[in-house]
Parts: structure tokens; sequence; C-alpha cells
């Protein structure tokens, strides 16, 4: 297109990340076609993406053929999106190995053994040298690519490209510095973010325990609540697709309260302490048995991860037991849905449920909270949210748990319901948007407070 064209002169935002944001299906003609994952990742740029354009560089999933490459290459181009190929080995070793079985659950409170293998990451910097000019903004994400902003700015300085701007941005908790003892490679970066203040602060007091760095007057850390697009869940509320689904939900329902969860499968969720909390409420409350039932959608997530597979066996064990206990011919206590539901079916589901129920046992921030605020402008339904995800540091109208109590959400009265659900729809559609518009906190290397800036400021991101 003629902008692209027109703009080679013009600086450029690249958003990196291990997984590019589609999923890729061979036909049985043959033919790949692309279709947009699941994920926070994906949600919370997707509201950026209406704004702005930019280039995603990353991993497509998966070993493809010399062939394959191409005919993948052309359809991804059409979707701005450049792809960085890792064989089956090197997939294995970098991302379930060291990202997804070390990285992951060490940020999450999770400690593992760390086996470390830097050359995994080398073919990423020499792709995105492809593409990125002098000028340019590369903005990299989450804990897969910390070494990256280091080795992309050696070999820029090499090539005398002096002027590009590298930010990081990180999707998950930053974890205290008595877990956290590795890998200093984010430190080459202009700016650094976190979803809490918490995290960031627990990155300053690693830096300056491990690395003994007090300050740094070239690098700037801030907090950065990521958000989703609200817009897209009210409109969706208004179509013809929602509003009949919602009807058929309404007439299956119509006797019984709906709690809804949904995540990723991924033992960070708490999603067995979901099902047995559940289980609680039916045993102590038989009032409640015929009366309530959990719609859990659980999206697969890392399957060939060993403590995902275990994770899978003993949710199922979990709600084959419950439904067995509780369950009558009439009556399914918990609907459990493995798999990715659409976004109609998404929306319908959280339009449709007195109480979310979020029991993280950590989590970065937690968008599926915000996804239920803005579905539920009608019902004014119950957030009940895990004290351990970082949303529960802003969204207050919530009921903020560490013990699971489902009774005081079904049971609260409208008038509560009204009050909390009018805070947090306040937050949630005034803060809750792409990052661009979020207010950025820039805190000095040392922890304290410089400056009030917006991402637009620091980026001023242009079409590619
Ligand atoms: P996730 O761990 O993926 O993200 P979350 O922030 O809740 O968690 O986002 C999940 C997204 O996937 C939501 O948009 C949700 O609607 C969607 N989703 C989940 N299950 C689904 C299903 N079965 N079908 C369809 N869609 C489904 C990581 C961090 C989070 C952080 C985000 C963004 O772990 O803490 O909030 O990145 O930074």
């Amino acid at each position: 297109n003629t902008t692209e064209a027109s703009s080679s002169e013009q600086s450029h935002l690249i958003v990196v990340s291990n997984r590019l944001p589609v999923t890729l299906t061979r036909g049985e003609d043959n033919m790949w076609s692309a279709k947009l994952s699941s994920g926070g990742l994906v949600a919370a740029l997707s509201g950026l993406k209406k704004e702005t354009s930019f280039r995603w560089v990353g991993w497509p999933g998966g070993d493809f053929s010399a062939d394959d490459r191409v005919k993948i290459d052309s359809l991804l181009g059409e979707n701005s999106c450049s792809a960085v190929y890792l064989d089956d080995e090197t997939a294995e070793l970098y991302y379930n190995g060291f990202s997804n079985s070390i990285l992951w659950p060490l940020f999450h409170y999770h400690p593992g053994e760390i086996n470390f293998e830097e050359a995994d990451w080398e073919a990423l910097p020499d792709s995105l040298l492809e593409v990125v000019q002098d000028g340019d903004l590369v903005w990299i994400h989450d804990y897969h690519l910390m070494l990256l902003p280091r080795m992309l700015r050696t070999m820029l300085d090499g090539r005398g490209l002096k002027s590009v701007k590298i930010g990081w941005f990180l999707h998950t908790p930053f974890p205290s510095s008595e877990l956290y003892r590795i890998l200093p490679g984010v430190l080459s970066a202009d700016l650094l973010g976190f979803h809490t203040y918490d995290y960031a602060r627990h990155f300053l007091s690693s830096c300056a325990r491990i690395l003994g760095l007090h300050t740094s007057p070239d690098v700037h850390v801030g907090t950065f609540p990521i958000g989703i697009d609200p817009d897209k869940f009210s409109e969706a509320l208004e179509t013809d697709a929602v509003k009949a689904r919602l009807g058929h939900f309404e007439q299956q329902f119509r006797d019984t309260q709906v709690v809804v969860g949904v995540d990723r499968l991924d033992y960070i969720k708490g999603v067995p302490q979901k099902l047995l909390a559940f289980e609680e409420l039916l045993a102590r409350h038989p009032e409640y048995v015929g009366r309530v039932v959990l719609v859990q959608v659980a999206v697969p997530s890392r399957g060939d991860v060993e403590e995902y597979q275990q994770l899978i066996v003993s949710v199922s064990e979990l709600v084959g037991r419950i439904n067995g206990r509780f369950g009558t011919v009439e009556y399914t206590p918990i609907h459990f849905l493995h798999k990715s539901v659409d976004f109609t079916e998404l929306v319908s589901l959280y339009a449709i449920s007195e109480v979310c129920l979020i029991t993280s046992t950590r989590d970065g921030m937690n968008l599926v909270s915000y996804e239920y605020v803005a579905s539920q402008q009608k019902r004014h339904g119950v957030l009940v949210l895990s004290e351990f995800a970082g949303a529960a540091q802003s969204l207050n109208g919530s009921i903020i748990i560490n013990s699971w109590n489902i009774e005081e959400a079904l049971s609260m009265s409208a008038d509560q319901r009204l009050a909390n659900f009018t805070t947090l729809y306040r937050y949630s559609s005034t803060n809750s948007r792409p990052a661009p518009k979020a207010r950025v906190v820039v805190l000095d290397y040392d922890g304290t407070l410089s400056a009030t800036k917006s991402i637009p400021e620091f980026a001023r991101p242009s079409p590619l």
C-alpha cells in the first residue's frame, strides 16, 4: 500500500514476541490458513491494532518444510507478520523447556531447575535485523525474550544503527529477588514495562541485590497496567448473534444461577482450587444443588509440557467426581469445556453469568476480569477475584479473595451488586485501554518516581 511504500523514511513500530498471534492450519487442499489465537498477549494488543499499525515478528509454532515456509511467509506478510522459524529440537529446548518449564514456574512462584541455552535465541536478532531500520521502535514482549534486548542492541551497535529504541514488557509477575537470580539481558532496552508497581519494585530490587546496580541513566522502568478494548465487548452485546445466543442461555438457565470461569488451562489459574471451592459450596449448602452451575471454559495450553498434561488429568477427574456426586439426570453442576470458544460464545457466557470466578494462584494481570466487567452492564454480576492476580490491585469493586468464598457472591443484594459494578465499570472503561492510552509512571532505576509519560510520547509509532 502507498502508506507503506512512502513511509520508509519514518520510524516503525515492531512488536516482537515468542509466538505470532495466529494459529496456522493446513486445509485439505494443502493451503494454509491463519486464525487469530486466544490468550492474554493477543487480547492486550488487539485494541492497539485498531489505532496503530505495526509489524509483528515471532515464531509461528511448529516445524515447517522449506516449501511450506514460502507459502506461510506470503500468508503472514498479508497480515503484517514476519516468521522466525524454529526447528522442533530448538522449540523443545527453548519454548517447552527453558521458557515454560523454568522461567514460567519461577516467575509464578513455582521454582524449578534452571538450565539455560543462550544459543537458542540467536535466530531471532538475525531475523529482526532484516526488518529494523534506524529510528524504529522495537517492542519486545515477555519472559521468553529477556536476553533479546542485549543481543539486539549489540548487533545494532555493530551496524551503526544507533537510534533504534527498544522497549520490553513483561506480561507475568516479576518475582522477589529471592527467586530471581538470573538474566541481565533486558537492561539493554530503553524502557522496561511491568503490569504493577510491585513487579517493577521486585525487578529494581533484584538489580540492586543481585547485580549491585542502583542507578542507570539509560534505562527507564515503568508500570503499565495493561487492559482490554472494552468497546469490543459492549458492541458485541448489541449484535444479533450475541443476542440470540444470550436468549438461548436465558431459556436454558432460567431457574439457575450461572458462575463462569474462563482460563487457559494453566496451573497458575487455580482451576482445581476453583472446582474444590465449588464442590464445597454444594456440600455445605444443599439449597444450591440444582440451582447453580459452574461453566468452566479452559483453553488447552502447552500440552507438550508434563505439568500441563497432569493438570488435564486432575481437572478431568475432579469434574467427573463432582458431577457424579451432585448431578442428576436433569442437573449437571459443572459444564467443562476444554477448548477455545469463539467470541460470540465468550461474550454471551460472560453476559449470562451472575458471578465470574478467578482463582489464580499468581497471574501477571488477568484480562478475563476486565472482559467480564465489560460484558455486565445489564446484570451487574459479581467479580470474585484472587488477590494474587495483578488486576486485584486495580479492580476495587470486586470481592478480593484468598480463600475462595463463592457463597458471598451468590447471595449479594442487588444494591450492593450495582454499587460494586459501578466502581468496577468506571475503572475498566477508562483505564482498561490498550497500552498507548495507559498512563505511564516512569521510575528511576533506584525506584524513585521521576516523570509521568504516555507511551506515544516515548514511542511515537507510525504505520509500517
Ligand atoms: P493469560 O495467562 O493468557 O495472559 P489472561 O490475561 O486472563 O491470561 O488472558 C486470557 C485471554 O484468553 C482472554 O482474552 C480470554 O478471553 C481468552 N481466553 C481464555 N480462555 C479462552 C477460551 N477457552 N476460549 C476463548 N478465549 C479464551 C498473560 C498473563 C496474564 C496477563 C496477560 C496480558 O498470564 O496475567 O494479564 O498475559 O498481559
